[in-house]
């Protein structure tokens, strides 16, 4: 299926909603607030519509203020949706059918360390407190390849902000689900399972960072790491952790899943940076994923306006090249 710019889906939602799903809705935020079984069985109502690649309804707004860049295609759908890393299903690209065992089903998210109380709570309730866009960003690997998707996210700033961290908290951890029984390759015990990302609190409220819960216009499919994904869109791929389960907030700094199987290639940092190489081979340019072409890799791929700020002078000068492995 190919993915057009101005796509059909993005006209108003009364209209591009189905009645009943627009009507439930409005029912839903009637009755916010007043708990009971009635807003229990609408909630439960909403949940039927999110299995992952359903059409997201209602259909987000698109934010325009983080734009990929004009000269950028968005990525051919089917190609982005065929080419993905997901160690947990096999150490290749073409994971997207293994995906599929997932069970997204009532996934429950755990919120704990320094905050003011722990909380536990099933994925779809967390995004419902959500303010849902949608946002069309650069994605670049640390392999040196890249697309540009339209991901329906949210701030992760209003998700550090429901969790109330306390002042001790400097960093937070992202778990991923841990079922080597669906994912196989958690079964090869020379990877550090269970995956693990971490960023400090300053990073993670960056209006930039984002937590992901569809993409194309669909509730979010297994191979992207549903229900629930990171995407930094300044930082390597593998700082966006797919599939969280469990996040929590820390006074040190957490060591990440390739940290851990190769401190000298994948730092805690990993900002993007066309002018340090990875040791084994260049930064310099990315190949535009669905394309032959190869266009030059930008610092911050591109967010510096928004993110240079995150990275005094003093802090590269102790942090040296991990800033940007
Ligand atoms: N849990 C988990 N998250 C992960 C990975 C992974 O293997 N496991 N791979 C990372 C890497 S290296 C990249 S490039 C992106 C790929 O995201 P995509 O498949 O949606 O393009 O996911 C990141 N998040
Ligand atoms: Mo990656």
């Amino acid at each position: 299926m190919i993915y057009h710019r101005r796509p059909s889906w993005h006209i108003p939602e009364a209209l591009a909603t189905d009645e009943s799903t627009f009507f439930n809705r409005r029912q839903l935020l009637a009755t916010m607030g007043l708990g009971g079984a009635a807003s229990a069985l609408i909630a439960q109502r909403a949940h039927a519509a999110t299995k992952p690649g359903d059409e997201y309804l209602p259909t987000p707004e698109r934010n325009d203020v983080y734009k990929a860049g004009d000269e950028r295609e968005i990525t051919d759908e089917e190609i982005a949706s065929t080419y993905n890393n997901f160690y947990e299903f096999g150490s290749h690209k073409q994971i997207s059918k293994k995906a599929q065992k997932l069970d997204t089903d009532n996934w429950m998210v755990k919120i704990d360390g320094e905050v003011e109380k722990d909380i536990e709570i099933e994925a779809a309730d967390l995004t419902a407190k959500m303010p849902v866009e949608e946002r069309v960003t650069r994605f670049r690997c640390v392999e040196a390849w890249s697309m540009v998707v339209p991901w329906i996210c949210y701030p992760l700033a209003e998700l550090v902000k429901f969790a109330k961290p306390t002042n001790d908290a400097k960093y937070v951890r992202f778990e991923t689900f841990l079922d080597p029984k669906i994912a196989r390759g958690q079964k090869q015990s020379w990877y550090p399972w269970p995956y693990v990302e971490g960023m400090t609190i300053k990073e993670a409220m960056n209006p930039v960072a984002l937590m992901v819960v569809g993409v194309y216009g669909k509730v979010l499919p297994k191979q992207y790491g549903a229900p629930m994904r990171l995407h930094i869109p300044w930082k390597y791929g593998f700082k966006s952790s797919k599939s969280i389960t469990r996040i929590s907030f820390t006074k040190e700094r957490p060591v990440s899943f390739w940290q851990e199987v190769s401190k000298d290639e994948y730092g805690f940092w990993a900002n993007v940076n066309p002018e340090v190489r990875h040791p084994r081979w260049s930064q310099a340019e990315e190949r535009v994923l669905g394309t032959t072409e190869r266009i030059p890799t930008q610092k911050f791929n591109g967010y510096g306006e928004e993110v240079a700020g995150l990275y005094s002078d003093t802090l590269a000068k102790k942090e040296g090249v991990w800033l940007w492995r």
